[in-house]
């Protein structure tokens, strides 16, 4: 499982703060902590800002002065995409396309130019559809469009985009049929942010955490999260370990002597 940390994003108020203050060490200071709790890729997102753009740059060039870990750029715009992929060293993720025709035909040839990974989100312009099926032919249109412009398949992930189970108690189901049936149909990687699904009920954390190990045992490959939470970097050891992605219980026994597992 890949972890894409989500902590450097406007929409949380003291990161929003500190992009408008310019606090340089708050954003360095986020994304180390992220960093030591194993992130993979480090999302940004300045939409929330006085100038998304220009606050992706800051932000990308922050965050490089203290780690070194791919960065995942996350705006609606291609406009400030393109600038987050122009300042990003090395190995780049682009957060996201979908079968909107705007950001589509913004976004596609970013794919080409940068050679970066992709999130693929299941969506059109008529917004996220309700039932698994409308999600699935979306992600196959996609894989079509994608083929068709020759971009590596592996190096996309598509995003079923979870709906709120406060909305309809059957969206956390809906969801995991997407999971399984996106990868059984089209042989793709899949990710999910972990927050919606728990929205407008108490004792979020403990939905996210768990929702996040119910995906796992989907097969998903990747999840947008808050890697400093160690209990739910603990809950993703722990199911690493039971679904056999941890090779002679390492990582586990690794996190357990550095003290890091909650019970
Ligand atoms: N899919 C894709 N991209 C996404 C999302 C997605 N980008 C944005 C979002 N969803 C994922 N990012 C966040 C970032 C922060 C929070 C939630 C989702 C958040 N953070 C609080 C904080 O840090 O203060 C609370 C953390 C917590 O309680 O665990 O709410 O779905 N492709």
């Amino acid at each position: 499982m890949l972890i894409i940390g989500e902590k450097l994003n406007s929409a949380i108020p003291s990161v929003r703060e500190a992009i408008l203050n310019k606090d340089v060490d708050f954003i360095k200071e986020l994304a180390k902590k992220q960093a030591a709790g194993g992130a993979d890729f480090l999302d940004i997102n300045t939409a929330q800002g006085n100038s998304e753009i220009d606050d992706m740059e800051w932000v990308v060039r922050a965050v490089q002065e203290v780690v070194d870990v791919p960065l995942c750029i996350d705006s609606v715009s291609p406009d400030v995409i393109r600038k987050g992929l122009e300042v990003a060293q090395g190995k780049t993720m682009l957060n996201s396309i979908s079968m909107e025709t705007s950001r589509l035909e913004g976004m596609l040839p970013l794919i080409k130019e940068f050679d970066c990974a992709v999130i693929a989100l299941t969506m059109d312009d008529n917004g996220i559809p309700k039932t698994a099926e409308e999600r699935i032919k979306i992600a196959g249109q996609l894989v079509d469009i994608l083929k068709k412009q020759n971009v590596d398949l592996e190096k996309v992930y598509f995003d079923p985009l979870v709906l709120p189970l406060a909305v309809d108690s059957n969206n956390g189901v809906i969801f995991f049929e997407c999971l399984t049936e996106i990868k059984r149909l089209f042989n793709v990687k899949t990710v999910s942010g972990l927050s919606n699904v728990s929205h407008s009920l108490p004792k979020r954390k403990l939905i996210n955490r768990n929702f996040l190990t119910i995906c796992m045992s989907h097969g998903m490959d990747a999840a947008i999260m808050d890697p400093t939470d160690t209990k739910i970097t603990s809950a993703l050891i722990a199911s690493n370990l039971l679904l056999n992605k941890d090779r002679f219980s390492r990582n586990y026994l690794k996190a357990f002597r550095n003290n890091s597992l909650e019970d």
